[in-house]
This record gives C-alpha cells, structure tokens and sequence, in this order.
C-alpha cells in the first residue's frame, strides 16, 4: 500500500462501487469502463476542481488482496480522462470473490437492500455474511486511513459501508466524517429485525452529518435512535457515539437537468424519437426504464397493462409498451427469478393481444448508450414509474429532464421518494394494479394542454432542484451543523 497525504483537505469520497470498473475484453485484457448514475454526474466535477479522491472497489474480484490495492491519478485510466479538466485520486479496495459474494451478494443485497425496501420475508439473516460484511467495512475503512490525511473530508455513500465509520472513528477521534443512505431508512418495525441494529446506529452516530433523499427516511431513523438510547439508558450502558454531535438531514439527489434537456435537444436524438415513435406506429409511447429489482415492481406493472388490456379492449393497438431493463445482482436466485418471471409475464401478453400488426409489450434486457436512453425518454408519451418502494427514483426524474418538447404525463409510485418533490405526476399505489390501469387510462387520454401545464411544472422543480442543488446542500450540511437536525 503506498501513501498519499496532502497538507490540504480534501473531499473523499467513499462508496462501494469506483466512477470507473475494470472489464475484460474479447483478448482477456483489462480496460476501464465509466458507470453512470447520478452519484458519479454529481461527484466527478467536484472531485475534478478541488483535487479530492475516490475510494472503492473496481469490480473486479482478485485471489490475493495484499498486493491488490492500488492508487493511481484519474487521469491515468484513459486518454480521454487525462484531456478532461481537473483530476482526483483513485484509490482501489480489494475484494476476493468469496468476499464479493458474502459482503456484497449476501449481506449488502441479500440482506439489508432487501430489509430497507421492506421486504423482510426476502431477507436472510445470514451470521457468516454480516462477518464478512464488517470484515470488508473494516478494509475500507484502514485504506481509508492509510490513504488520506486527518484533515480529510470523507464522505461515506450508502448501505454497503454502514460499519465503515465506526471502524474509522476508532481511528481518528477527531476527523470529519460523513454519510449518505440512498435507500430508504426503514420503520423501526422493520428496522428492529437486523440482529446487528445497534452496531450499525453506533456506526452512523460515530458520523459528523448524515444525510436522507426523505424527511420520512429521517423521521424513522430518530425513532430507532431515540430506542436506541432509552434502552442504553434502562440498563445503564454508555454509548459510544456520545462525543459526537450527529447533524442529520434530508435531501434528495437528483439528475442533471441541464445535460438531460441538451442531450434531447440534439438533432441525432430527436430524430432517433421519432424513429422510435414511427416505429411504434400506435397514438400512444408507454415507458418503464428500471434496473432489474423486485422492489421497482415491474411485474405489478405488467399486470396492470394486462388488466387494462382486458377491461378496455378499445384500447388495444392503442400504445406500444417498451419495457427496459438493465441487468443486476443477477447471482441472487430472488433476482434471477424475477427475469424469468417478467419474461413469462410479457410472453402470456403479448400472446393473449397481439393482433397480426401489433404486440403490446417490447422488452429489452441490457444497458442503452446514455443518448438512446434520452431518446426512448423524449418518445415516450407516459413514464410508468411504479416501484413498490425506492430510496428516490432518478428514472421518473431523467424522463421529466429529457422531455424538452414540454410534453408527457409521469405515472409516479406514491412509495417512490421522488413523490415528495413531484406534485403534478399522476400518484399510484404501486401495489394495487387497478389503480395502476386506471391511471394509465387516464394518462392516455389526458388532453394536451394539462399535459403541457403538468409538464412544465414539473421541469421548474426539477431544474430548479438538479443533482447540483443536491451537492451543494449536502456540503452545507457537512460543513454547518447548525442548520441541519441533531440526531
Ligand atoms: C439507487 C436507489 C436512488 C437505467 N437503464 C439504463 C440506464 N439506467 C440508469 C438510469 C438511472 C439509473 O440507471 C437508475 O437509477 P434509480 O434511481 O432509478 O435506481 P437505483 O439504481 O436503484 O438507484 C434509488 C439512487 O440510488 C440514487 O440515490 O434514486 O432510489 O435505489 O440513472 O438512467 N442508464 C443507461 N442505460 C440504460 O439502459 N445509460
């Protein structure tokens, strides 16, 4: 492990996954590949202006993590980051694949993803996961002190790392230290099964600021704290967490308004729309963009489609459903599972209502170039975005961004985060497929000028709320306790 210590401090950014992974090609080599997401658009130019660093994992499993970590500058990945301006530190955490699988399959998805969605009876609790869940909180969390100086801003990102910063603290008393949950914080109903609640809070509490995308996600969190704390009181324990003064807060994340509305701007785009539109050849574009995941309910969805299909045959050859899925957490049996079914699902559809020049459903599984993904967005009529429950939901944002023409009605799960700052959507209870088709119904012949008024008014909040309005909040939280909530 070399070392890298600078005199000025600098923002660090700590997350489970690298801006960058490392894949094979065709010849067995290895290459750098960038991800997307919102975390990456909002992290990238702050890390580029101010020098700061990431740490993380590469995706990419190794037998022996001791000659495995590595650092080098952004810069370094590929010619296109070295002509990019500013630069920032990378710094690589290793896991071997049992690790990957115990840690990161197991505990991370197996077992907390599914319980801060709500779904506890998919939740195993799984002893041998969570040891190695805390063994690689703990790596991250001595890498982190080896590779960063105690003036450092580190800023832990999501559930992967809940343990890291307890593990730091005990090494840096006086360091601030930072995190942000993009799930949601669940009920203390739900909350109170993990059999390792009260280590993970007394992690979270050793923090200087932690962040939500919602007030209800705070509000649940305070409720297990404050249990938390009577019961250290009645049996007389004193908590470790006591010298630290915790500012919580909530704050949703949000998309880059201004890239999404250029980039649909572009001629190439617009006319990929419209090809898609021609394509169709039906009044009405419908949209589902997700990553595969039982929590974004897109089976409910399906059925919903189905029921309207039965109820309303005037609609059919009325609208085209593409469906988009991006693969993930695909060695998980309840993940694999779902795929199956989704395809069972979309093939009884289409069979049950395809005429000679029409099938309702289109599927895609697998990832679209970011300028296809803005041209399905800008095609689509209606946006259904019905998770059962979602941390906050970039997708129903992206879509809101992308739709320069001012046009479009978004379907929107009132368990969705995004619920709390997107008024004109149309609400649903994602688990009642009745409402779902009703609300479809009603989208589908909203006339254009509520369309246009609805539209508008969502593109004002989210321009006005955009992924850096997010950043820039969340570093004043960081730096000013006085403003945020204490824990
Ligand atoms: C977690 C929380 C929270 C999808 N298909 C393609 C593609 N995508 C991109 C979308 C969007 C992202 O994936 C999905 O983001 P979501 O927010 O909808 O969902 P999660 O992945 O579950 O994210 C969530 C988020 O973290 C941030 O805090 O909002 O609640 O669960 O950005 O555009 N991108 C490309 N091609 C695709 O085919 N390029």
């Amino acid at each position: 492990m070399s070392s890298r210590k600078k005199a000025q401090p600098k923002l660090v950014v700590v997350s489970n996954r690298l801006p960058f992974s490392k894949v094979h090609d065709d010849k067995g080599e290895f290459r750098w590949e960038r991800s997307t997401g919102g975390l990456i658009t909002a992290m990238d130019p702050i890390l580029r202006s101010t020098g700061g660093m990431w740490i993380g994992w590469d995706g990419h499993t190794v037998s022996n993590i001791h000659d495995s970590y590595a650092q080098f500058d952004i810069a370094d990945i590929n010619s296109a980051e070295k002509h990019a301006k500013g630069s920032y530190g990378i710094a690589v955490v290793p896991l071997t694949s049992k690790e990957y699988r115990e840690y990161y399959i197991k505990f991370s998805n197996g077992v907390l993803w599914a319980l801060f969605h709500y779904f506890f009876e998919k939740s195993s609790i799984d002893i041998k996961a969570w040891k190695v869940y805390e063994t690689v909180n703990k790596r991250f969390a001595h890498y982190i002190n080896d590779v960063t100086s105690e003036d450092d801003i580190v800023w832990v990102q999501d559930f992967h790392l809940f343990m890291v910063p307890y593990f730091l603290r005990k090494m840096r008393p006086e360091s601030r230290i930072h995190f942000f949950l993009h799930t949601p914080f669940p009920h203390i109903d739900i909350f109170s099964i993990l059999p390792w609640q009260r280590i993970i809070l007394e992690s979270l509490l050793c923090c200087n600021s932690i962040g939500f995308h919602h007030k209800q996600y705070l509000r649940n969190f305070r409720g297990a704290v404050e249990a938390y704390r009577r019961e250290k009181r009645s049996s007389g324990e004193s908590s470790v967490e006591e010298s630290v003064v915790t500012n919580i807060y909530a704050n949703p994340i949000s998309v880059d308004f201004e890239l999404l509305d250029r980039t649909s701007r572009l001629e190439r785009v617009r006319k990929r729309a419209g090809e898609i539109k021609e394509k169709a050849g039906c009044s009405k574009v419908i949209l589902g963009v997700d990553r595969i995941d039982y929590s974004k309910g897109i089976k409910e969805r399906l059925l919903a489609l189905e029921l309207m299909l039965e109820e309303e045959p005037g609609l059919r050859e009325k609208f085209f459903y593409y469906q988009l899925v991006v693969p993930s957490r695909e060695e998980l049996d309840a993940y694999s599972g779902l795929k199956k079914e989704i395809d069972e699902i979309i093939g009884r559809i289409n069979g049950r209502f395809s005429t000679g020049l029409w099938t309702p459903v289109h599927y895609n599984y697998g990832k679209l170039p970011f300028k296809e993904l803005v041209s399905f967005y800008l095609a689509a009529d209606i946006a259904l975005v019905t998770p059962l429950r979602d941390g906050m939901n970039l997708v129903c944002k992206e879509f809101v961004a992308a739709h320069s023409d001012e046009d479009g009605v978004l379907v929107l799960s009132k368990f969705a985060g995004a619920i709390a700052e997107i008024k004109n959507c149309i609400a649903v209870n994602p688990y009642n497929i009745e409402d779902i088709a009703s609300a479809l119904k009603w989208s589908m012949n909203m006339h254009a000028p509520e369309r246009r008024k609805r539209m508008r008014k969502m593109r004002k909040k989210i321009k006005h709320n955009n992924i850096n309005t997010w950043l820039d909040r969340c570093m004043e939280y960081m730096h000013d306790r006085e403003d945020g909530m204490p824990a």
